[in-house]
């Protein structure tokens, strides 16, 4: 059996190459101002700050065949995908500070390519306002942070598709989604197609987050390596202002707690994305600090009384 590491390495992969606006470049800056390493040093955990990568400046400009900065979000995901399989061969558990969600698709296919080299079974829970299931040909923005989903399970193009050595990097069956609550039409249509399961808000609304969440996590067991990949915008505005893409209706504070408790009870969190996180729409690094606090619980900080 296998217990997921207590040593963290913090990988900072400041661009926004991906996103629809500049600024998630400075998440992982504010990541730090927030205190992250210091919060999780409370929670025994040994980190080490890895510092930042660094890549191509963000050259702003459209789409071309239905990706903006194609080359450029290759690069960085290059870096990310190396940093975090590094981290994951040391046998340390990476979180990835973004940065726009694009980054997935390195950091992801990383882990896909050590789940395959160690025997591990792979659970994604994809915490997001949005499904990020766009392709070129779909997308309404060519922003490629709305299509790394589609990318990990084999859509979209061969430099980001190929990352972790196998087409697709990983099974559609293995994601879980959480918190959805904008998708473009024909994104929806491909959601469907490839079956992937989602505990949108209506659901979440309905059944409440504690039946979405013990959904999500069943049928882990000690084989399981569970990423996390936490997407700012997943949160309710209200809470969290500090992102580009804001969506009325998201999980309030206590949801976004529980949901993040629940992920530490299972005890199967290895490999953590925070991305999104955009301080020029921040107040005061409110956002930043919220996001601390909530990757505080999915290390086990709980307010419960009971033992
Ligand atoms: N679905 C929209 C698009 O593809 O342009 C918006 C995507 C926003 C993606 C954010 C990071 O999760
Ligand atoms: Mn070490
Ligand atoms: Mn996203
Ligand atoms: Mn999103």
């Amino acid at each position: 059996t296998h217990t997921p590491p207590r040593i963290v390495d913090l990988i900072g992969v400041p661009t926004d190459v991906g996103a629809s606006a500049r600024g998630a470049s400075m998440g992982p800056e504010a990541l730090r101002v927030a205190g992250i390493r210091q919060r999780l040093e409370a929670h025994d955990l040994v980190v080490h700050d890895r510092g930042n990568v660094s890549g191509p400046a963000n050259p702003w400009q459209p789409p071309v065949d239905g990706y903006r900065h194609l080359a450029e979000v290759v690069a960085w995901n290059q870096l990310a995908h190396d940093a975090v399989y590094a981290s994951l061969r040391a046998g340390h558990l990476p979180i990835m500070l973004g940065g726009d969600h694009c980054l997935g698709v390195g950091s992801i296919s990383a882990v896909a390519r050590h789940c395959r080299e160690t025997g591990r079974k792979l659970r994604v829970l994809w915490l997001d306002a949005h499904a990020d299931f766009n392709t070129s040909t779909i997308t309404p923005s060519g922003n490629i942070h709305g299509m790394p989903v589609a990318c990990l399970c084999g859509l979209g193009p061969a430099a980001l598709t190929g990352m972790s050595g196998a087409v697709p990097a990983i099974s559609s069956k293995a994601i879980r989604q959480i918190g959805i609550r904008s998708v473009d039409e024909g994104e929806k249509r491909l959601v469907h197609e490839q079956d992937i399961e989602v505990f949108d808000m209506r659901y979440i609304d309905e059944m409440g987050m504690r039946h979405a969440m013990e959904l999500a996590l069943a049928t882990l067991d000690e084989r399981t390596h569970l990423h996390v990949s936490f997407d700012v915008d997943f949160l309710d505005p209200g809470i969290a202002p500090g992102v580009a893409t804001t969506v009325p209706g998201g999980p309030t504070y206590r949801e976004a707690q529980l949901c993040m408790e629940m992920v530490a009870d299972t005890g199967r969190l290895a490999s953590l994305d925070v991305v999104e996180l955009n301080p020029a729409f921040d107040l005061r690094n409110q956002t930043a600090e919220l996001a601390v606090d909530l990757v505080e619980s999915l290390f086990g900080k709980s307010t419960l009384m009971r033992k």
